[in-house]
Parts: structure tokens; sequence; C-alpha cells
């Protein structure tokens, strides 16, 4: 790959803004420039924020319209809940800590179905990604759910969405049933935006 390893953030911005110009991705590259990003807690550190309730989402860049990059800030036990990706690549850079994901199947809406079958989702996978590794979903490979399952560590991840969406689908384990959720920012490179208003369905 003729591509430099990202020494800074803005490096990798730099190079996400490249990579993410044209009308294709290519998951390999951005998923490379990613991993080798060298992450130090004095260039992000400023962006995270910590609620005791849930996990926290801090904008990073916009990527001039073609992806956002995202700081999400777990407390021991929080997770998303399970969800889709509004046909956008979904890449997850761990900065610290430990994250698990769990990937289900699309629920079974075939008509013939039983209402059974409609009702749990189907577990797939579990993995867990160490600091410094990176996960990637999009919608044909599944829906999942994210968490820090640790106790006694926070842990704090990087998200990359390419391209950037604002609303996506939440799904019920238990009976699949879908909703349409709506994802805010409390703030945008640190600082917090004076008009968010907390919403029951932020976190996806
Ligand atoms: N859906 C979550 C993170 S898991 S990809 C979010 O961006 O809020
Ligand atoms: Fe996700």
């Amino acid at each position: 790959m003729d591509l430099k390893v990202p020494s800074t953030l803005d490096d990798l911005i730099s190079a996400l803004h490249q990579e993410l110009s044209g009308t294709c991705a290519d998951v390999e590259r951005v998923k490379w420039l990613m991993e080798k990003y060298e992450a130090k807690p004095e260039e992000y550190e400023r962006f995270c924020k910590w609620d005791p309730h849930r996990y926290t989402r801090t904008l990073v860049d916009r990527g001039n319209g073609n992806f956002n990059l995202i700081v999400l800030c777990w407390g021991e036990d929080q997770g998303s809940s399970i969800h889709s990706h509004a046909d956008s690549h979904c890449f997850m850079r761990i900065l610290d800590g430990t994250m698990q994901e769990t990937v289900f199947d699309w629920p079974n809406t075939e008509k013939e179905c039983t209402s059974e079958q409609l009702a749990s989702l189907q577990k797939r996978e579990c993995r867990e990604y160490a600091e410094g590794s990176v996960a990637y979903i999009n919608d044909s490979m599944g829906i999942h759910r994210v968490e820090n399952a640790s106790h006694t560590r926070k842990a704090i991840s990087l998200h990359l969405y390419s391209p950037p969406f604002d609303m996506c689908k939440t799904f019920d384990e238990r009976t699949g049933h879908e909703r349409t959720c709506r994802l805010t920012f409390c703030n945008f490179a640190g600082r917090t935006a004076p008009s968010c208003k907390p919403e029951p369905c932020q976190d996806a």
C-alpha cells in the first residue's frame, strides 16, 4: 500500500479526507489507516466526555461531508443497543480498554415465518477487540451490539462512518422489533453544543 502511517490525529484526518473523497471507499485501505494511527491520549483526550448513564459521542471531524469521525466514551458496563448502519461503512478503532461486539442476523421478516421465528434475534458471533484493533461492519454483514463489558475499566473508541448518517435502526433482541433512532452529538471538538438536548433514543 502506498499509504503513510498516520503518526498524529491530524495526519489520520488528512489521510481519511484523501481516501474518502471519491464515490467508493476501499475498506482495506481505510482499515489500515485506522489501525496504524499512532494514537496518543494527549491528542484524543479533549474529545472525551463521560456520563454515568450512557456512552457519549463527540464529533471530531465531518470529513467534508463524506464521513464522520467520532470519539465514543464508554463507562464500565455501558453499551449500545442492537443497531444497523444506514448502508454506511462502520470502522471502530479501540483507543483504550477492550470492547465487545455481538453480531446478529437481521430479523427474519418472511411472511411464512411463525411468530416464534420472528421473535428473537439470532446471535451469530461475539468478539473481543483489544486496544489498537479495528472492527468493521456494514449492513450486508448483519447488525450488532457494541459494549464495554468490563465492570472495572472504561473504554474509548474512535468511529468512522462513511457516508455519515444520523438516523439508524435499533432492534429489540427478544422480539426482533425495530425502531428508527436519531443519533446526536452533545459536543463537537470538545465544546458542548448549546442546543443539545438528550433524547431517549440517542444511543444506538
Ligand atoms: N452506534 C454507536 C456505536 S457502535 S458502531 C454510535 O455511533 O453511537
Ligand atoms: Fe455500530
